[in-house]
């Protein structure tokens, strides 16, 4: 990778230029569609920005695949993200956690030989009360002939993801991405409309500070999930305590624990035997990231990025940071969840 000082002023533009030109037979497609995001990233920020001041708040009456009432913003992001990719000829198909089927690109375009899918405005229902929300990608290539992407392209497990991001809407925006050299974080500087290089080569520490869960499941648990959690607190066993850190958005509890160390865990339970959290479009993206800033990303039993999925909007357990915390999650309840 190519080194930069935290001084140097870095566009993501021009970092994702210098990225490629270390591998001489890129195409560009893939830094073409990363540009595209950002600037969908700048479009979004723009409306999350004046949430609080036109009248966008609120449900918009539709339900969306998950059954979970779609915030006007979710609907805004969605179709932003879309128009923003589909005439780009980069891509052949995406999917979105708002769309229930392929998003398919319109007979007028070109199509490419990669596959997007995304979040692309999770934790909205965080956004009446002001709290950061995110978008979550990631992207696969074609596996397949023929024009336009299938089922089959989109269901590939994580492992095959050739770059994944987040971009996280909260004091400042900032948008983090892998292509699978490290993962880089890019803050949005207002005042010229650009994305500039904050963090490069992102290290998450190996022992965590803090535990993201949501506690008030603590009866649907299973005993071991419950034995888990008390470990993390230091109630049993010799561990250090965490301290708890819940904002009930995941990118928001995600990038802090990136950052500063830590695990997210959204365990399954009696209620939600799947786990609640989406394979493709969140586990995926943010395990692909994880890994490569030196952490891990578990249902329990198996590395997020080696499930093969079975459906678009599949959920999955999750378990996602610090390396030793994740694997204390394995040893823990691995065997309830391989059951
Ligand atoms: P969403 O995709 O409908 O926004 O739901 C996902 C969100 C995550 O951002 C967050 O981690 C989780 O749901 C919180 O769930 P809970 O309220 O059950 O703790
Ligand atoms: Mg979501």
């Amino acid at each position: 990778m190519v080194n930069h000082t935290p001084t140097s002023v870095v566009t993501i533009e021009r970092f994702i230029i210098e990225q490629e030109r270390l591998h001489p037979e890129a195409s560009g497609d893939l830094s073409n569609i990363l540009y595209d995001l950002a600037l969908a990233a700048k479009m979004i920020t723009n409306k999350v920005r004046n949430a609080g001041l036109v009248d966008i708040l609120g449900s918009a009456q539709t339900e969306n695949v998950q059954g979970e009432i779609q915030q006007k913003l979710d609907i805004f992001a969605n179709e932003t993200i879309i128009k923003a990719m589909d005439h780009t000829g980069r891509l052949c198909a995406m999917a979105s956690e708002e769309e229930e089927g392929i998003v398919a690109i319109p007979r007028e375009f070109k199509t490419g030989r990669y596959l997007l899918l995304f979040d692309p405005l999770d934790g909205s229902s965080n956004i009446d009360v002001n709290v950061p929300v995110g978008t979550i990608f990631s992207v696969v290539p074609k596996i397949t002939r023929g024009r336009d992407g299938t089922l089959e392209d989109l269901l590939q497990p994580g492992r095959r993801q050739v770059a994944a991001g987040y971009v996280i809407y909260g004091s400042a925006t900032m948008l983090v991405y892998t292509t699978g050299q490290g993962a880089h974080g890019f803050t949005l500087d207002p005042s010229i409309g650009e994305f500039l290089l904050s963090h490069p080569n992102i290290r998450i520490p190996e022992h965590g500070r803090y535990l993201s869960v949501n506690d008030s499941y603590a009866p649907l648990w299973c005993d071991e999930v419950r034995d888990l959690m008390r470990r993390y607190r230091g109630l049993d066993g010799d561990h250090q305590p965490l301290s708890i850190r819940y904002v009930g958005s995941l990118v928001a509890d995600f990038h802090r624990n990136l950052l500063g160390g830590g695990i997210f865990a959204y365990p399954r339970n009696s209620q939600t035997p799947e786990g609640k959290l989406r394979l493709l479009y969140e586990a995926n993206p943010l395990a692909f990231i994880v890994e490569q800033a030196g952490g891990l990303a578990s249902d329990g039993a198996n590395r997020i990025l080696d499930v093969p999925p079975a459906s678009l909007h599949q959920r999955t357990p999750l378990y996602i940071g610090s390396k030793a915390e994740v694997e204390l999650a394995e040893r823990i309840v691995g065997e309830t969840v391989r059951t």
